[in-house]
């Protein structure tokens, strides 16, 4: 009977509640001291460690960010490595509690695969990397191309409408790692690179010559990529989208990591809501009200994390394009704290 019982318990916790299994995310986090974060295997300005194995990036930056809201500490991260292949699976299961690794937010991961994206972390779209020796100059031009990507992406179902629609053929040569496809791609295996263009700029880096190969003008995707939850835990859930809100405003208001102890004394109701001063915001999700103080001043705003790490004066030198405030020509754009 007993038995039956737990044999019923598991088929309904495996038919999708996911939920049951797995609220109360901040819970065990504060329980453990520290939040398990999935990220990249590799991708310089995104998630990377030094050779000290210190993880460094975009996406590592916003992990820290949320251990700042959580324990006014931005070391208390753990990070782990995973493959695009791997990355759902890890999520699911509780093996990490978010995953900020250069995520596409699509309607199937975001319903069918029991996942919430909290948000996007950086715009980007998919583009075509070729050797400049190889003379072409457009996307179109690479009918019966070898064509070098990663499984388990958005990226490999692109290329394949991509191709598809303008009739052309091509050869698929995939691996599992972005290392991987890039040592094939370099090795001559095959005529194209293709992933999101933040992927190209990052992995060029790895190249023998970076300066032999060029990147093609068509973007043939929308890539939003932001961090990730799964499905169940609301509480978990906000904390994720507002430790990124949070970081969108303080960019907007011009509150930095460097100013934001002045910034406390400001007069701005708006400020004042964001950095704890007034409100209870804080309280509403859980965590203390200096949260988005935390955040700031231990990480940095979102225009911060962005220079940092991508930004034009960085190796992979990417301009801010969509990705500067929706009042500067770009779409980022945070709702209020209010
Ligand atoms: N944004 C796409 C592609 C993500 C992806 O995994 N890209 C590869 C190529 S840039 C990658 O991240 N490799 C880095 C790594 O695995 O360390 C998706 O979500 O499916």
């Amino acid at each position: 009977m007993k038995k039956m019982f737990a044999m019923a318990l598991g088929a309904v916790m495996m038919a999708g509640a996911v939920s049951a299994a797995n609220a109360g995310t901040l819970d065990d986090v504060k329980k453990k001291g520290f939040i398990q974060c999935g990220v990249s295997q590799g991708l310089p300005g995104f998630s990377m460690p030094d050779d000290k194995g210190n993880w460094k990036g975009i996406d590592v930056d916003f992990c820290r960010a949320l251990a700042a809201a959580v324990f006014a500490d931005p070391n208390k991260v753990k990070f782990t490595p995973l493959s695009a292949k791997q990355r759902f699976n890890a999520l699911r299961s509780g093996e990490v509690d978010v995953l900020s690794r250069n995520t596409t937010w699509t309607m199937q991961r975001d319903t069918e695969q029991g996942l919430n994206f909290a948000g996007v972390l950086y715009y980007d779209g998919q583009g075509f990397m070729v050797r400049k020796s190889m003379g072409v100059t457009s996307a179109l031009q690479l009918n019966g191309a070898a064509v070098c990507t990663n499984t388990g992406t958005t990226t490999e179902l692109n290329v394949a409408d991509f191709f598809r629609s303008h009739k052309m053929k091509y050869e698929v040569v995939a691996f599992e790692k972005a290392d991987e496809v890039v040592k094939a791609y370099d090795e001559g295996r095959c005529d194209v690179y293709t992933t999101d263009r933040s992927g190209l700029a990052a992995m060029r880096l790895k190249m023998k010559n970076p300066d032999e190969h060029v990147v093609l003008p068509e973007i043939i995707s929308k890539e939003p990529l932001g961090p990730v939850v799964r499905h169940g835990d609301d509480q978990w859930f906000d904390i994720v989208k507002w430790t990124l809100f949070a970081m969108v405003n303080a960019e907007e208001l011009g509150v930095t990591s460097k100013n934001v102890d002045e910034m406390k004394k400001s007069t701005n109701p708006a400020i004042k809501r964001l950095l704890g001063v007034e409100g209870d915001f804080g309280k509403m999700i859980g965590l203390s009200n200096d949260w988005a103080y935390n955040v700031i001043k231990l990480v940095g705003n979102y225009g911060e994390i962005y220079d940092r790490n991508v930004g034009p004066k960085t190796p992979l030198g990417l301009a801010r394009g969509l990705n500067a405030l929706w009042n500067k020509g770009g779409i980022m754009y945070a709702p209020p704290i209010r």
